[in-house]
């Protein structure tokens, strides 16, 4: 798996982060050591998957990146049939995840689109996931899609959604950030790299808090929600129709 080493070099000034060819060809390792419990995550999200799948029905996957999801699915999913949906607006990502695609058994059941999620359909999903890709919209897009989600949804259907996250209480967001950069720190990021990745974030990937998500869910229609995986500055829900 290729190093993220994007931001160990001093860079004056740090441009804006954008999801290039660059970060695309070391992204898997990027998010592994920047995402605490990333693996968790994706894991359990695809026996969600398993569990939840509704037969005849579309899985979403919004915000694809490079894969992880697509192939945590075929590997969970065995033999089942499905039909995957997976977005993602980079064609640097979705050029990553067509290639892993190629070798991948069971991969034909994935279909890539380039698109911008706040512009695209869903319709007849038994599951949605959007994992830390809200955080990159702005908020009235945030809302767009998870009314969309919802109403594309079916009956029973499951929306499955992560995020980095802010807390309100000052003291606590300071707590969360420390244990979060020293969590990059014990990846291998130095203080420059962390220092240059947050610059390149501000005005990027604005976070919310789980009382802000929650908000926009429950005013969505969503009624039964669970926060099933939280660590400090990061949140996974799961939300059912
Ligand atoms: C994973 N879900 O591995 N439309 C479509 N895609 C977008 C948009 C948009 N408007 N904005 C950003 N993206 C993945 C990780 S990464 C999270 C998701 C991160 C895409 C962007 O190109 C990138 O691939 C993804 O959202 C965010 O579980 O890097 O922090």
């Amino acid at each position: 798996m290729p190093h993220d080493t994007i931001y160990d070099d001093p860079r004056r000034p740090v441009p804006p982060f954008t999801f290039d060819d660059r970060v695309a060809t070391v992204f898997d390792d990027m998010i592994q050591r920047s995402v605490p419990l990333y693996g968790e995550i994706i894991q359990r999200q695809a026996q969600l998957i398993r569990r939840f799948h509704q037969e005849q029905s579309r899985i979403y996957d919004l915000g694809c990146s490079t894969g992880n999801l697509g192939v945590a699915a075929c590997r969970v999913m065995a033999d089942t049939p499905f039909r995957m949906i997976a977005v993602d607006n980079s064609a640097a990502m979705l050029k990553v995840y067509d290639e892993r695609r190629q070798h991948l058994p069971g991969g034909e059941r994935i279909e890539l689109v380039n698109a911008d999620v706040a512009r695209f359909r869903v319709e007849d999903a038994g599951i949605v996931v959007i994992n830390f890709t809200l955080q990159f919209l702005s908020l009235a897009d945030r809302d767009r899609v998870v009314d969309r989600v919802y109403k594309g949804l079916r009956p029973g259907g499951v929306l499955l959604f992560s995020e980095k996250i802010v807390h309100a209480d000052d003291a606590f967001s300071d707590l969360q950030q420390d244990f979060y950069y020293g969590f990059k720190r014990e990846n291998g990021y130095s203080d420059l790299a962390i220092a240059q990745k947050r610059e390149a974030l501000e005005n990027v990937l604005i976070p919310e808090t789980v009382a802000d998500h929650l908000k926009r869910v429950s005013g969505a229609g969503f009624k039964r929600l669970d926060i099933w995986l939280k660590w400090f500055n990061f949140c996974s829900w799961i939300c059912q129709k």
